[in-house]
């Protein structure tokens, strides 16, 4: 069968790219199977997605806020309405199982609605003066022309956190998505024309990151590059943004622990974990991929935990059995596979997986063993640096102090928790623990998307997606006077 062919959509209109060339998008769990063709852009089809989204720029800012947010609220009902399909392609073309595809369209729904209702708010601040008959307020104003480049792990959610906010705010935005998973932002602009949205306030384009992104953070017309990936290209982009200053939010990586004290549920710590570490099959950038153990239990909690991960079971994300599904492409494998070498030459001990994982139909796809490492030493490079697949580190610890100390000792803050059932051990973690998220007795993933996201240190640049803190990021404060004395008033000024 031949794969389908999908355009780029610019200023309202579907398009090929200039240059002629597409290039093929498969699915990990099958490479033989073809997702479809998408463009392979070039500068000029950049140039063309930013001069469409800076000349619908004055028409979306000045549509009244709760207007666009009835428009985003429609949006998020037609992902409603789509949301089986969508899921099904997800897990196409990027593997994770349909449970978690499903709930990754539903994180856009969820921030769809969420942003919706911003459109009548979008607070900004009243505040007294220091003079008489004056007037002071903020008011929030959109950037410009957005960048959104976005990672193929949360193929729908993480464009939506992109989207939604900048969209309520007034900007117009160009979006670059993964070359692994275009087909499920292809959906969202069908959605998005579905739902009404003016012609050029998004404008979707496909390609490399050198032949397509690159331009994108280039153009002198984006205003605002936000990111989510890795951290050696999220560190090109501040490069890149730097030399125009353009602003530009970053979201990257991760290494994320859970720490099981002596007082846990095992149980429950266990299937947080393994949930953590072997969900999306460890790629995510919440995975949990160090377990920091009270000695005390250490034993006992290992055991359960490599018991419980044998019983996870390989295969197709379509299929309502698996609970992991591959990997997202050769490439990962080889490094995930990599690491596995680096654990075991460091002395760590290899206590399930550390390999490829062919067997019961998973010869055609990139599927890897959910793996486990005993005797981690903190300093290991397999517990320091982010895989990105289903690798997790178990090491010790003597105390809470001493399991704080140990998660916090990362070039990475994004997500932390904590297993236990005493109270001041869970908040002296919250206030010890330096990452931008915390569970308490529950895994490192499933963040909701009314709070903010994003981490401490090299997770990111400062600033946070989600919840209304993503407005800091898509909006300018303007600072407003009014004098209503009918004289010059001078602040600071002694009479
Ligand atoms: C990511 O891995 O980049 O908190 C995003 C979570 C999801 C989002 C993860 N809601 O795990």
């Amino acid at each position: 069968m031949v794969a389908k062919s999908y355009k780029n959509f610019i200023g309202g209109e579907w398009k090929a790219s200039s240059g002629g060339e597409t290039f093929e998008n498969v699915n990990p769990a099958n490479l033989k199977e073809v997702v479809g063709r998408f463009q392979q852009s070039t500068l000029k089809d950049v140039n063309e997605a930013v001069s469409a989204a800076a000349s619908a720029l004055p028409g979306w800012k000045k549509t009244p806020a709760p207007k666009r947010g009835e428009i985003l609220f429609r949006v998020a009902e037609h992902l409603v309405k789509h949301k089986e399909a969508l899921a099904q392609d997800m897990t196409r073309e990027m593997g994770k199982v349909i449970k978690e595809t499903r709930g990754d369209v539903q994180e856009a729904i969820d921030m769809g609605y969420f942003a919706a209702g911003e459109g009548r708010r979008l607070g900004g601040e009243t505040v007294p003066s220091e003079l008489t008959d004056k007037f002071c307020m903020s008011v929030r104003m959109p950037v410009g022309v957005i960048a959104a480049i976005t990672p193929w792990n949360f193929p729908l959610a993480i464009p939506s956190w992109k989207l939604f906010p900048a969209l309520i705010a007034g900007n117009t935005v160009v979006i670059k998505p993964a070359s692994d998973t275009p087909l499920s932002v292809y959906h969202f602009m069908k959605v998005l024309e579905e739902a009404g949205l003016p012609p050029g306030v998004v404008n979707y384009v496909t390609g490399s990151g050198t032949g397509t992104g690159t331009p994108l953070l280039d153009h002198p017309k984006v205003d605002l590059v936000s990111f989510t990936g890795s951290t050696d290209t999220g560190s090109l982009v501040a490069q890149h943004c730097a030399r125009q200053m353009k602003q530009y939010s970053l979201e990257m990586g991760g290494k994320n622990a859970i720490l099981v004290m002596d007082d846990a549920d095992l149980n429950l710590a266990v299937e947080g974990v393994v949930w953590g570490a072997f969900g999306t099959t460890g790629q995510r950038c919440t995975a949990c991929s160090r377990v920091i153990v009270h000695k005390k239990i250490l034993k006992k909690f290992t055991s359960l935990l490599v018991k419980r991960t044998k019983e996870l079971k390989l295969g197709d994300g379509l299929d309502k059995k698996t609970d992991v599904g591959p990997l997202i492409n050769g490439e990962q494998r080889e490094k995930v596979n990599g690491y596995c070498k680096i654990g075991v030459d460091e002395g760590a001990q290899l206590l399930i997986g550390g390999g490829a994982h062919r067997a019961g139909g998973c010869s055609k796809g990139v599927f890897f063993k959910p793996t486990i490492f005993g005797d981690v030493a903190p300093k290991m490079r397999i517990a320091q640096e982010e895989i990105f697949g289903p690798v997790l580190s178990v090491i010790s610890c003597r105390s809470l102090d001493h399991g704080i100390k140990i998660i916090n000792d990362s070039a990475f803050g994004l997500s932390s928790s904590i297993y236990t059932q005493d109270v001041n051990r869970a908040f002296r973690a919250i206030e010890f623990l330096d990452t931008g998220i915390t569970y308490i007795n529950s895994s490192t993933i499933g963040a909701e998307i009314q709070l903010p996201f994003g981490g401490t240190k090299g997770t990111g640049n400062g600033h946070r997606e989600a919840g209304t803190a993503a407005l800091e990021t898509f909006t300018e404060w303007k600072s407003v006077y009014v004098d209503y004395s009918g004289k010059l008033q001078k602040a600071q000024i002694d009479d």
